[in-house]
């Protein structure tokens, strides 16, 4: 019995060998997992539902609805790139998607899922982005303009977000202490299970007396992945190639 945890693939056209990882991937050591958690960022970014027919996309939905065809069951949370995606690809992916933030039991300690955005408080810009683009009338508005335009509005911001992040101290694109804490305190203390800061680890952290992993996911580059396993009661990072 094993449950994964991936995020952060950033797959695109652009990134044929990636793509490959995760193929090889998803048809050989996940279907030795009960459940793969994607926690965000599957994506280098997600247009909306009706780029679904976009090769990538199309041939991403096919390998996962594949996996779960083999007993795999498969959850996505929403990153930063890809929160637009929707119910009609989780159809096509035979996925469900998961609310930000989940308890999942893992053993004896539950592990909080996230992508790991929410957390970056101290990204002020970021947050006052964050708070517009995940407001629902926002996207409404927004996916009711022609996928083009939609690919374009993108592509402007991804240039504006990489112009701002080269400018930030590296210490305000990781977690806050605080926003950690207290999403632990809200939770009863559980493992924290988070992707997107791009800086895998596993650190203790100390919050009322209790001590939590808070466990970071690795991101996807060039032509190596990585995944971390739940088996036999403990966490193991896996590379995958
Ligand atoms: O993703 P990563 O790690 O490189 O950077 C993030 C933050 N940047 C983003 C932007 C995405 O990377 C690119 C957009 C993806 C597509 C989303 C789909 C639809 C959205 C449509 C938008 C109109 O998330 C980056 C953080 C970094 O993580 C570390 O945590 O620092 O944040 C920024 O750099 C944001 C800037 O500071 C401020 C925002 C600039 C863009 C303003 C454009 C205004 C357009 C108005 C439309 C609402
Ligand atoms: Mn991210």
């Amino acid at each position: 019995m094993q449950i994964h945890f991936i995020s952060d693939l950033h797959l695109c056209a652009d990134r044929p060998a990636l793509t490959a990882v995760f193929e090889r991937y998803l048809a050989g050591p996940a279907r030795g997992a009960q459940a793969l958690y994607i926690l965000g960022d599957l994506f280098e970014y997600w247009a909306g539902d009706d780029d679904l027919d976009d090769p990538l996309n199309t041939h991403v939905a096919a390998q996962l609805a594949a996996l779960a065809a083999v007993g795999c069951r498969i959850y996505f949370m929403p990153g930063n790139r890809d929160f637009l995606l929707g119910a009609d690809f989780a159809r096509r992916a035979h996925l469900e998607i998961l609310p930000e933030p989940t308890l999942v039991p893992l053993g004896d300690t539950s592990a909080l899922l996230c992508h790991g955005d929410s957390l970056c408080t101290d990204d002020l810009a970021y947050q006052a982005f964050r708070q517009q683009v995940r407001n629902p009338a926002w996207q409404v508005q927004f996916l009711g303009q022609p996928l083009a335009t939609r690919k374009q509005i993108i592509a402007g911001v991804r240039m504006q977000s990489e112009a701002a992040k080269s400018g930030k101290a590296a210490a305000i694109m990781d977690v806050n202490a605080e926003a950690v804490a207290a999403l632990l305190r809200q939770h009863g203390f559980p493992r924290l299970i988070h992707g997107h800061t791009h800086r895998p680890a596993e650190h203790r952290v100390d919050v009322d007396g209790h001590t939590c992993e808070r466990w970071v996911l690795a991101d996807w580059q060039g032509n190596q992945g990585e995944v971390l396993i739940w088996a036999d009661g403990t966490l193991r990072r896996a590379r995958l190639e």
